[in-house]
């Protein structure tokens, strides 16, 4: 009767012991400690996960103005360009403003015409000799790298070969097709 009784009280000793450590397995120190490092971790992939932050709204500001008006930053030909408008300053979109003479090296890039869905080459001159122009000032860039990749850099003042070097704006000159073979 003893060693049934031993036995049986065994058994419930294991049972116990064995539902202690699963309570202690789910909700111990360790099993704490990884939630918060999952925490820990989880908050800081968050911010980087590619997701709506608008909320599916659409801000009046980013919208692209008319690719055709040479007086906008949007203007097609001015795809790549850094600096400021010769139209906004007494010139033209093409020719300098009286007094300023045209930079001797340019920037060419390379913008696609919305209007016949072709690839045009554009060398931006900065027109030089003359004070600074505050005109409208533009900064698109496209394709442009830092300034550490010599040569692939637009933030630069083309009117360094130019007698006088002061910069005053830049115009957008077609230079040709670009051929995308
Ligand atoms: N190409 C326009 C410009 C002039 C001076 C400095 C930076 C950019």
């Amino acid at each position: 009767m003893n060693r049934l009784l031993d036995a049986l009280m065994t058994r419930l000793d294991k049972r116990a012991e064995n539902m202690t450590r699963q309570v202690a397995q789910k909700n111990g120190r360790r099993s704490f400690i990884s939630k918060l490092g999952l925490l820990v971790v989880g908050s800081g992939v968050l911010p980087v996960l590619p997701f709506d932050r608008n909320f599916g709204m659409a801000y009046a500001d980013e919208e692209k103005k008319d690719p055709n008006d040479p007086a906008t930053c949007d203007y097609w030909r001015y795809c790549a360009l850094d600096g400021n408008l010769c139209n906004d300053c007494g010139g033209t979109l093409t020719s300098c403003p009286p007094g300023a003479e045209a930079s001797k090296v340019s920037w060419v890039g390379t913008c696609r015409n919305p209007n016949d869905g072709k690839d045009y080459l554009v060398s931006y001159n900065d027109c030089c000799g003359k004070a600074m122009c505050n005109g409208t000032s533009c900064v698109t860039s496209e394709r442009e790298r830092p300034g550490y990749r010599m040569g692939l850099h637009n933030d630069i003042n083309w009117c360094m070969a130019n007698t006088s070097m002061g910069y005053h704006c830049t115009v957008a000159v077609l230079v040709g097709i670009a051929d995308n073979a």
